[in-house]
């Protein structure tokens, strides 16, 4: 119904126009160890939300591996110890982690992954974080998400 009206809107009003796109967010994850990001913030409107990340780097997963993980940060510590438990096979993330609301692969450089995610996983008042689950990484490459009010 919402979602209608606002299609309505677009079309009458083309400044006001909102499109999927605006649901999607690129993320770079470099042979640095770092994130080109530091905070994502997820549109009121999107029923659902896509995170791709990208490894321009060279160096293999093994070495310089990266995904990107969604938890709550009360979540965070835990799945990043049993993530090491699991180790790079798993992509240093405990198989079916149901702290984890949404994860990419484990990339090495060159490589990209895609996650899309129900935004109703998330509360307006939440504390999320996102975050890379190598071992040490989280230490550079983490961030906060939210919702947008
Ligand atoms: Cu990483």
């Amino acid at each position: 119904m919402q979602r209608a009206l606002l299609l309505t809107l677009g079309l009458a009003l083309p400044g006001l126009a909102w499109s999927a796109s605006d649901c999607a967010i690129e993320i770079h994850g470099t042979d640095q160890m770092t994130f080109d990001k530091r905070e994502i913030v997820v549109p009121a409107q999107c029923e659902r939300f896509t995170v791709t990340l990208k490894h321009p780097g060279t160096l293999p997963k093994e070495v310089m591996g990266h995904n990107w993980v969604l938890s709550t940060t009360a979540d965070m510590p835990a799945i990043i110890a049993d993530g090491s438990a699991a180790g790079v096979e798993q992509g240093y993330l405990k198989p079916e982690d149901p702290r984890v609301i949404a994860h990419t692969r484990l990339l090495g450089g060159g490589e990209e992954d895609s996650v899309t995610f129900d935004t109703k996983a998330l509360k307006a008042d939440g504390d999320y974080q996102f975050f890379c689950s190598f071992p040490a990484h989280s230490v550079l490459m983490k961030g906060r998400l939210r919702l947008d009010s």
